[in-house]
């Protein structure tokens, strides 16, 4: 539906802009957001960087779920370091997607009434500390995947937005593989509980590359325009290639019999998630889905007392500024 309305509206448009506009990003050139573009370009960023910068804010909830329970003050220092970081990452992104003529409270709102969408994996519990480790390892380790290319999109303030996202993401990464070490290497019931966090978290944290490639809607439009780098089966493919021999490592047995070397294409064949479970979770129908919406929606209520002081107090300088001229 959206890709039709895109292309609808792509056939709008003057087609010597739209030429000139495809020879500039063909060349490599960055797209800034006061030069013309495409309507559908500009919707297709705004729905992408928006999805991108709620995931980043919805994503501090099942981390933050384990704030208070962090093992030891060094943990609990290093996990509230990362939520930070995630909050950073949104508010980058919700800035980039301004530039594009949209506000933050109209995204915010969009995300609350459940016209945009966030990143299905944090529709998932987490459910045991081992978790921690598994989403800074497989989910930052996946969004990584995802955004290291990204920061050669064609869209001046998001691919800058993402260098600084990738190496903080590292980061992430890096802390989320040392929690599984440490369970990985410890007492008995430690490892079974690291297994139990790979075993939930794995199929999850392939989805978030989106659906395969014959089922993607707007891949085909967006690396034209390079507003994705890759399709999603490439990137899944990169992230299976890059996570099962730290899974080895590990020690630890990723849950699936069909997981092989495949010398031929230079991979691992892998099964495919279930999809009709991932279309359950983008249509709001998650393990978590309604308890992430009601979290945010209270914060937004909650924090309206603080918006409309920050706002009567910017309108009474502004009072003040016009009544001293
Ligand atoms: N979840 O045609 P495609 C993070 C939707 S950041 C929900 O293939 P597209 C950091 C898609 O929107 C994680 N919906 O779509 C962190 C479309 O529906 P629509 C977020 C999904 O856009 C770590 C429909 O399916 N990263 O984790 C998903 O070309 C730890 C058809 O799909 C980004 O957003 C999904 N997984 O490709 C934070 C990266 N996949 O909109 C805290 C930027 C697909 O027409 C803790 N985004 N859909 O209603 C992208 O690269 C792309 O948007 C994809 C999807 C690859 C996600």
């Amino acid at each position: 539906m959206y890709a039709q309305m895109v292309k609808s509206e792509a056939t709008k448009e003057d087609p010597e802009k739209l030429a000139a506009f495809q020879a500039r990003i063909d060349a490599g050139e960055k797209i800034e957001p006061k030069d013309w573009m495409p309507q559908g370009y500009r919707k297709t960023l705004i729905r992408q960087i928006g999805q991108h910068a709620h995931s980043e804010i919805v994503g501090q909830l099942p981390e933050s779920n384990w704030l208070t329970r962090a093992p030891t003050l060094e943990r609990k220092a290093i996990l509230l370091a990362k939520i930070q970081d995630e909050a950073g990452h949104g508010l980058y992104l919700y800035c980039a997607a301004e530039t594009l003529g949209v506000s933050r409270d109209e995204l915010t709102e969009m995300l609350l009434d459940g016209r945009m969408k966030y990143s299905s994996i944090f529709s998932y519990p987490t459910l045991t500390w081992a978790d921690m480790g598994a989403v800074g390892w497989l989910v930052d380790g996946a969004a990584i995947m995802n955004q290291v290319p990204l920061q050669r999109t064609s869209f001046g303030p998001y691919s800058r937005a993402m260098i600084r996202v990738c190496k903080e993401e590292s980061f992430h990464q890096r802390q989320g593989f040392d929690v599984m070490m440490k369970m990985a290497t410890g007492s008995p019931e430690q490892k079974r509980m690291a297994q139990d966090a790979l075993n939930r978290f794995w199929y999850p944290a392939l989805m978030m590359f989106g659906p395969s490639d014959k089922d993607s809607v707007h891949s085909s439009q967006s690396m034209a325009w390079k507003i994705k780098m890759n399709t999603n089966d490439e990137l899944r493919q990169k992230f299976v290639d890059q996570t099962a021999p730290q899974a080895d490592f590990l020690g630890l047995t990723i849950p699936d019999d069909n997981l092989k070397w495949n010398e031929e294409k230079d991979g691992y064949d892998f099964s495919e998630p279930d999809w009709s479970e991932f279309h359950d979770v983008i249509q709001g129908n998650g393990p978590c889905s309604v308890d992430r919406l009601r979290a945010r929606n209270k914060a937004w209520d909650d924090g309206a007392w603080v918006r409309d002081g920050l706002l009567a107090h910017a309108e009474k300088k502004a009072a003040r500024k016009v009544a001293a001229e």
